[in-house]
C-alpha cells in the first residue's frame, strides 16, 4: 500500500517503518497513526516478516502528537472518539518483535510511541521528554505509566512535571533504552539487531515478548507461573528439538517456526 506519512521498506525478514513528516518533526497526526497501524497489520499478516524497526529522522523520532491538529479539539471530541485508544490497542496487539530506533527528539506521544515498542535503541543525539505540561495538559498515550516503570517514580515525576528532556546518556543510565549508538549508525545497527532476532524461532520470540510484557501487568508469582508454562509449551515445538540438537551437534539450528 502507498503511504503519505511513513516510508515502509522490506529488507529480508525485517520491515522498516520510517516516520516521514519532516516539516513537522514527525509529529503524529491522525493519518500517520492510521498508516502505522496499517503497516503493522500488513507486517503481522506477512509470514516473511519476523521483526519490525520503527524509526524517524536524524533530527526527530517524533516531536509528539500533532499540536496543530489537537489544538482545535474539545473534550467532547477527544472523549467521544476515544482519541488514540484504537492506535494504542493496535500497537499492543502486534505480536512480532518491534524495535524503536530513536534519533533526535522523542517527545510526548513520540516518547510514548517509542516506549510502546519492545525496546529502544537510541542514537547519541536522542532526547526524550514528556513536555505536555507546557501545553497545559499531560501525557495521554501511556507516558505516566510506562516512563514510571522504566525510570522510576522520581525521574518520571521530574520529567512530567517540569517537561525537561533526558539525553541519551541519562536514558541509558536510567533503563529507558537498551543501548546508545552513534547517530550515523542507528539505522544499520537497529536493522542488524532486528535481523539477528529474525534468525530465531518466531514461536520463541513471540513467547518471549508475551512473557516479558506480562511482567508489567501481573504479580511476580503469577508472572513466574506464566513464564514457566510458556517455557513448558515450547517443548511441544520442532524448534526446541532442533535448537537443542543443533547445539549438541555443534551446528547452526534450522528453525521452522513449528
Ligand atoms: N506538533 C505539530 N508541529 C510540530 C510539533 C508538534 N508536536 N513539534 C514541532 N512541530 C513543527 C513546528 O511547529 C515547526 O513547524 P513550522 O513552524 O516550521 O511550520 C517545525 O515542526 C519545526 O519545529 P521547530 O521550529 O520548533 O524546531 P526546533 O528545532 O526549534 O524545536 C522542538 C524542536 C522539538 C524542541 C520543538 O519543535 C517543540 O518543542 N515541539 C513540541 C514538542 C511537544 O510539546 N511535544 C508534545 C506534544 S503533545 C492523548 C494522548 C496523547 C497525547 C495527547 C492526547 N489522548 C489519549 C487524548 C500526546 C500529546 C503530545 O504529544
Amino acid at each position: 500500500m502507498a503511504f503519505k506519512t511513513i516510508i515502509v521498506e522490506q529488507e529480508e525478514h525485517v520491515t522498516l517503518i520510517q516516520l516521514n513528516r519532516p516539516d513537522a518533526l514527525n509529529a503524529l497526526n491522525a493519518e500517520m497513526l492510521e498508516e502505522i497501524s496499517t503497516a503493522l497489520s500488513e507486517a503481522e499478516q506477512n509470514e516473511k516478516v519476523r521483526c519490525v524497526v520503527l524509526t524517524g529522522s536524524e533530527k526527530a523520532f517524533a516531536a509528539g502528537a500533532d499540536i496543530t491538529e489537537m489544538a482545535k479539539k474539545s473534550f467532547v471530541d477527544v472523549f467521544s472518539t476515544n482519541l488514540f485508544a484504537e492506535f494504542s490497542d493496535n500497537m499492543l496487539k502486534f505480536r512480532k518483535p518491534i524495535i524503536a530506533a530513536v534519533s533526535g527528539y522523542a517527545l510526548g506521544g513520540g516518547c510514548e510511541l517509542a516506549m510502546m515498542c519492545d525496546f529502544i535503541i537510541a542514537s547519541d543525539t536522542a532526547k526524550f521528554g514528556q513536555p505536555e505540561i507546557n501545553l497545559g495538559v499531560m501525557a495521554g498515550l501511556g507516558g505516566s505509566q510506562r516512563l514510571t516503570r522504566f525510570v522510576g517514580k522520581s525521574k518520571s515525576m521530574d520529567m512530567h512535571l517540569t517537561g525537561r528532556f533526558m539525553n541519551a546518556e541519562e536514558a541509558d543510565r536510567s533503563g529507558l533504552v537498551s543501548r546508545i549508538v552513534p547517530a550515523k549508525k542507528l539505522k544499520s545497527d537497529a536493522m542488524a539487531t532486528a535481523a539477528k532476532i529474525a534468525e530465531k524461532s518466531a514461536i520463541a520470540t513471540m513467547a518471549v515478548k508475551e512473557s516479558v510484557n506480562r511482567s508489567y501487568e501481573t504479580t511476580l508469582n503469577e508472572g513466574l507461573l506464566f513464564e514457566r508454562r510458556l517455557f513448558h509449551s515450547l517443548f511441544a515445538t520442532h524448534d526446541q528439538t532442533e535448537g537443542m540438537d543443533a547445539f549438541i551437534e555443534k551446528r547452526e539450528p534450522q528453525f521452522r517456526d513449528k
